[in-house]
């Protein structure tokens, strides 16, 4: 299983370099040179610069269409950059990963997406993306909602992460989002490093990359974990992955068409019994009917570690109150600008031009 981790724009970049700390190959472009030089784990030669000429090097300020003009021009630097790292074995699955609210993840991010599935139609392009609080007003609503209309129509699956969700259980927001992003890749690597693992009933890269093959729709990653001496009942922790608090994005699950689920522990905790209480459970409640299983016992273990992820999910009300609000807020703003527009018109019109109220002055003095 291979995976290559695309950040764009400054939360898409912090993601990828985390991902980076953990040992996975990450590609960071941005528009700010100030937040590239930033990063700690991704090597210098894997960070590039775009759109240089249009901004200076300092940012696109949350405007989608400056993002996309940027990676535009230096689409044929970026993807040379990715040939290099792809060099001649295959990759399963891009990870993008980037913020909605933004000017560079959200403009940029489509853009790279259409230009990946062009060169590499036999990978899958999976988007990982944080949706912006709600506290942050209009634009990045908007640039959510259009950004994932755009995306739908190109990616195989939208993982999104809302940051509503976590901003509870931080004290200030830069906490929030890093405690925000180490979950992400947390969840996103657990799940990973149990693909192509050997052993009895273990997930290969084409489970993954058949539930991630999804038009377009959502998915979330859910997760559990707990002492394994303290699990009385692993079909509830199963369970508990997928309830709301396991689950970064508000969702509802039974809409899902796929589920995969990865269960990883001692093995003498690992009871079948429990597990297929849980996933016939599962299969039941999702839509699609079809789940995806893994265990893997580890005599060494002492947690017992539950990822699970739920893909082709079109219920979500994180998502709808985003796309509802951006409509909207631009529907209002495009009504006011109208009105703006006939205004300033009715206003103006009838109006005479200089030389009816000053007739023949000009003349008059050349003589
Ligand atoms: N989860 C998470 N969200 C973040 C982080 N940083 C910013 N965001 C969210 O992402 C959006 C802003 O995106 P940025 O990545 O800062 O913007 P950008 O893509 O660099 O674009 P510009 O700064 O406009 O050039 C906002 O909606 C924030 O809520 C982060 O580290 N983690
Ligand atoms: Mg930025």
């Amino acid at each position: 299983m291979r995976a290559l981790i695309i950040g764009v724009g400054q939360c898409g970049t912090k993601i990828a370099d985390l991902f980076a700390l953990v040992d996975f190959e990450a590609l960071a472009i941005n528009t700010s040179k100030s937040d590239l030089e930033y990063l700690k784990h991704i090597p210098e030669e894997r960070r590039i610069l775009v759109g240089e000429s249009l901004t200076g090097g300092k940012g696109v300020n949350a405007n989608p269409v400056l993002g996309r003009e940027a990676i535009k021009r230096d689409l044929p630097l970026v993807m040379k950059k990715i040939s290099s790292m792809v060099g001649y074995s295959d990759v399963d699955i891009f990870f993008l990963t980037f913020g909605f609210g933004g000017g560079t993840g959200a403009g940029g991010a489509p853009v790279l997406a259409e230009a990946l599935k062009e060169e590499y139609p036999d990978s899958l392009v999976v988007a990982i993306g944080a949706l912006p609080l709600k506290e942050e007003g209009i634009r990045p609503t908007i640039n959510a909602a259009i950004t994932i209309d755009k995306l739908s129509k190109v990616v195989d699956s939208i993982i999104a992460i809302d940051n509503n969700k976590l901003k509870e259980s931080a004290e200030d927001i830069s906490k929030a989002y890093e405690k925000i992003n180490y979950t992400i890749v947390e969840r996103i690597a657990s799940l990973l490093a149990l693909i192509d693992v050997p052993g009895e009933q273990t997930l290969d890269a084409s489970d993954l990359k058949f539930v991630l093959n999804a038009f377009g729709s959502f998915a979330t990653v859910g997760y559990a974990k707990a002492e394994a001496n303290k699990v009385k009942n692993l079909s509830r922790l199963i369970l508990k992955s997928f309830e709301n608090e396991g689950l970064y994005l508000e969702a509802n699950i039974e809409s899902a068409l796929y589920g995969l689920v990865a269960i990883h522990g001692p093995p003498e905790l690992l009871k079948a019994k429990d597990i297929f209480e849980a996933l016939e459970y599962l299969t039941r409640k999702i839509k699609g009917k079809q789940i995806f299983r893994g265990f893997y016992p580890d005599p060494r273990e002492k947690e017992i570690e539950v990822v699970t992820l739920l893909s082709g999910i079109y219920e979500s009300k994180s998502i709808e109150d985003i796309v509802v609000t951006a409509k909207k807020y631009a529907h209002a703003f495009m009504k006011a600008k109208e009105e703006a527009e006939t205004k300033k018109k009715e206003l103006l019109t009838g109006l005479p031009d200089f030389d009816d109220i000053y007739p023949g002055e000009v003349d008059e003095r050349l003589g």
